[in-house]
């Protein structure tokens, strides 16, 4: 880095500062989204003082829980491919880079008239966006040309956040004041909800024929964020709140749900899961933590005082405008650490007005996710997870009316289907289900040149390797494509051309003028990385069979030099907390 670059900010620190103030545009735009982040963290304390209970020397403070479910990712759906350009390069300068092909095209029934990709850090994944572009291509021709006309006639950037980010590329950064101009750009226009549309008569038209979506961003002017994401470290703990709030379940329903959820973290709450919700302690820190056993009766007190929490007379929802909550949670069932669970609220009924013809009228779309996430699969993980699930969607088909009968034999039925996956994240790497990263330990290292083996499993059994899991950073087609019908209220829809078109990477790579990023490339490389640096520390590298050893390199060889920098970085960023 040269001197010059000092005076720009860190794209990093801009990335957060866009986020919080994203969060606080959302906020102000959608008063239930405020509330149930308040939720968030009441269940959040929940589990963060169980887990000091179980972990001794383990404290976090409510300013370090903000901080660490201070993470949000995004959702945005945009018109043209000039301004899918313009959000590429605008994201670049937060240091957020296309991450890969999501074709909603071609998910079955589900599908739905865009291709994506998601803006994100490959250093620091926190902050994300699902990034869609409608293709009118997918739409008759009548119909085409009418979306097209329309989207012609906005400019969601202004001049000054072209400027902005043209000077951001010229000049390899910005200044603290440009960059705060330039999110002001974000919140103050390209993202925000107006509740302004125009052309009533084609907004009827898209949605009758079943393209709410093709509505939803052709008769809008900006790329207003339809959800923000935050995350929990308990899943069913959240979701049992906020219905408790909104008036879904009563108290003693509740209290047994939070119990069970809270059981869980008690039994399943160990190192690993630490390393996986707090990325500012280091694996060291989280190994200097010794187990305890929690006082009899802390679950039932922790409950308690969540609940006096959740009491306060600000955190009264029901009475606030809603649609309710989702009735099940996507994803794998609760023992199952893989990829991510994803709940929400209903997307809410919010009023607007049609500026051209004076009509106001409603519109549903921005709802209320919430998110917790796991290990990233490898592919042979990846493709046991699509099997498992499948196996959930042939169950749910064949009893729809299950979750809301019967909650905890829906429970168990989708734990029966995920039972093929190991629980632990040892047992998910032993059987290559997982990404995971290696590192050589003090005893290890100590060995060097004397080690018998090359077997990893008995390695990490006799104490010279230690182990972490890679999360996963990224989004799930199928879990998407349920988002689009569901916040739409349309589940998908079929192509109205004379043709389907094919839709492609390339495609949006060409639209971009810029690669995207394949994450499994990245896991897969960072995994041999480490591995093969974990070798060569213990002077093993000789002793690896060679067809393993080039396999390694090649799969290292994949990964993007930036991707490396991930758990430099992080150790750096350890040491000087
Ligand atoms: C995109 C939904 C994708 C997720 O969590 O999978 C997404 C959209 O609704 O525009 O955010
Ligand atoms: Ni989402």
């Amino acid at each position: 880095m040269t001197a010059g670059h000092t005076t720009h900010a860190d794209p990093i620190e801009m990335q957060n500062r866009l986020f919080s103030e994203l969060s606080l545009m959302f906020g102000r735009e959608v008063p239930l989204y405020d509330k149930s982040l308040a939720v968030n963290d009441a269940c959040n304390r929940a589990v963060c003082d169980l887990l000091a209970e179980m972990h001794e020397g383990f404290s976090i403070s409510d300013e370090q829980i903000v901080k660490t479910s201070g993470e949000r990712h995004g959702a945005i759906r945009i018109g043209r491919p000039d301004e899918y350009r313009w959000i590429g390069r605008f994201f670049a300068c937060f240091g957020m880079h296309p991450h890969n092909f999501y074709d909603m095209t071609s998910v079955g029934a589900k599908s739905q008239p865009v291709i994506a990709t998601a803006f994100r850090s490959m250093v620091h994944p926190e902050h994300r966006v699902f990034s869609s572009l409608l293709q009118t291509s997918y739409f008759d021709p009548e119909t085409q040309a009418r979306v097209d006309t329309l989207l012609q006639t906005r400019q969601v950037f202004s001049d000054d956040a072209m400027r902005l980010i043209e000077k951001a590329e010229a000049e390899g950064g910005l200044s603290w004041d440009d960059a705060d101009a330039l999110i002001a750009e974000g919140t103050e226009r390209i993202f925000k909800w107006t509740g302004e549309a125009h052309d009533h008569d084609l907004y009827t038209h898209l949605c009758d024929a079943g393209f709410k979506i093709a509505a939803d961003i052709a008769c809008f002017r900006a790329h207003h964020l339809n959800h923000l994401t935050p995350n929990t470290f308990c899943m069913d703990l959240y979701t049992s709140a906020m219905k408790l709030k909104l008036g879904e379940l009563d108290r003693e329903t509740f209290v047994g749900r939070a119990r069970r959820a809270l059981g869980h973290v008690r039994a399943t709450g160990d190192r690993d899961f630490l390393r996986l919700c707090f990325k500012h302690l280091t694996r060291e820190e989280v190994e200097a933590f010794d187990p305890a056993s929690p006082a009899e009766g802390t679950i039932d007190r922790l409950v308690d005082e969540l609940l006096a929490r959740l009491d306060a007379p600000e955190l009264d929802l029901a009475p606030m405008p809603h649609n309710g909550f989702k009735d099940h949670t996507e994803g794998p069932d609760t023992a199952t650490p893989l990829l991510l669970r994803q709940d929400a609220y209903k997307a809410l009924t919010e009023a607007v007005r049609f500026t051209d013809s004076g009509l106001d009228t409603e519109h549903t779309a921005r709802f209320g996710e919430i998110e917790q996430r796991f290990y990233a699969t490898t592919p042979k993980g990846r493709t046991l997870y699509d099997g498992c699930l499948a196996k959930v969607e042939a169950a749910k088909a064949e009893n729809p009316g299950l979750v809301k009968e019967d909650f905890e034999a829906y429970a168990a039925m989708q734990a029966r289907c995920f039972e093929a996956f190991p629980k632990t994240l040892r047992g998910l790497l032993d059987q290559g289900l997982v990404f995971g990263r290696y590192e050589p330990t003090d005893r290890g290292l100590a060995s060097a040149g004397s080690i018998g083996t090359t077997d990893l499993g008995e390695l990490i059994d006799l104490g010279l390797i230690a182990y972490e899991g890679l999360r996963y950073e990224d989004f799930l087609p199928v879990s998407a494509a349920g988002i689009f019908a569901s916040n739409l209220s349309q589940y998908g829809t079929r192509s109205t051309a004379a043709e389907k078109p094919e839709y492609t990477q390339a495609m949006l790579e060409d639209i971009l003028g810029r690669p995207i990023v394949d994450s499994n490339e990245v896991c897969l490389g960072l995994q041999a990385d480490s591995l093969l640096d974990t070798y060569e520390r213990l002077g093993l590298t000789d002793a690896l069979d060679p067809a393993t050893r080039d396999r390694l390199a090649a799969e290292a060889e994949g990964c993007p030099a930036e991707a490396r920098q991930r758990f430099g970085e992080r150790s750096v960023l350890a040491a000087r907390a």
